[in-house]
């Protein structure tokens, strides 16, 4: 049986990773496949937004380096919301440097991500080196690791040879946990795909952003988890009744693949 055949609760007790049977309970639990892109640019309205998202999400996904006044009191406050509403922190840093770069970056800096970030990513431009690196740091905290196998905009370059290439080490580094793209890339270890671009009614956006729907990536295409950014706080939005909408969208999406 495929993996996407199968339900988040069994795919969390089988799992080998603590992180990923960590959040696979969690989706179970609050009957969630919704991680929202927080991208606002103060602390206030970060919290505001993880505070009213929170019942409704698996994972918050954070670019803390747009918070124009972070500090560590926010950190404070994001895991306090954490432990509330019972979700977990995705830093989307997409690391891009060799191995001891990205160490220091890490684990270190302004923002010391691998204390608070249960999960970050990275491209594999610069070989499996980044990989180690990040390793070093993220795995005696218990962290795991997202390779961006494809990008949801327009002409991206992750495609073919090296998307597989990202499939290829992320089989073979413990760290890893699973994939940023649009689709389940492999039944070789439980690897997680979580698909940004998603949208039930806006197509795209001016710079190069394309929606797809829940039903396109969750039920046809095998992805676990569905990110929503301004779909849910865009201008004039309801921002827990939209969450609600993109949870139970989301979540009904993974039922009816259940049941093909
Ligand atoms: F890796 C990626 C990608 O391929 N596409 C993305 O859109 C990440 N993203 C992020 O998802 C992006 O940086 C935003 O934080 C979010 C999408 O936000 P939207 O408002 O739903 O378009």
């Amino acid at each position: 049986v495929s993996f996407s055949q199968k339900t988040y609760a069994a795919r969390g007790q089988e799992h080998e990773h603590p992180l990923a049977k960590q959040l696979f309970a969690n989706m179970e639990r609050k009957k969630s496949n919704l991680s929202v892109a927080a991208d606002v640019a103060t602390k206030a309205e970060l919290l505001l937004l993880a505070d009213k998202v929170g019942p409704y999400i698996c994972v918050l996904k954070t670019h803390i380096d747009i918070v124009e006044d972070f500090d560590m009191d926010l950190v404070a406050q994001l895991q306090a919301l954490a432990e509330k509403h019972d979700f977990l922190i995705f830093e989307d840093r997409k690391f891009a440097d060799i191995g001891n770069t990205v160490k220091l970056q890490y684990g270190g800096g302004i923002y010391r991500i691998a204390d608070w970030a249960h999960f970050t990513n990275c491209h594999v431009i610069p070989g499996e080196g980044i990989i180690q690196g990040l390793a070093e740091v993220g795995m005696p905290k218990g962290r795991g690791l997202l390779l961006l196998a494809e990008m949801s905009s327009k002409g991206m370059l992750a495609t073919g040879a090296y998307t597989d290439k990202n499939v290829e080490m992320a089989v073979k580094n413990e760290f890893v946990v699973g994939f940023i793209g649009s689709r389940r890339f492999t039944e070789d270890r439980d690897l997680i795909t979580m698909t940004p671009g998603i949208g039930l009614h806006a197509s795209g956006d001016a710079l190069g952003q394309q929606y797809r729907t829940p039903e396109t990536i969750v039920t046809k295409n095998g992805s676990d988890i569905i990110i929503v950014g301004r779909g849910i706080y865009g201008p004039g939005k309801d921002v827990a009744a939209e969450a609600q909408r993109y949870r139970d969208a989301g979540w009904a999406a993974y039922e009816k693949r259940l049941a093909k």
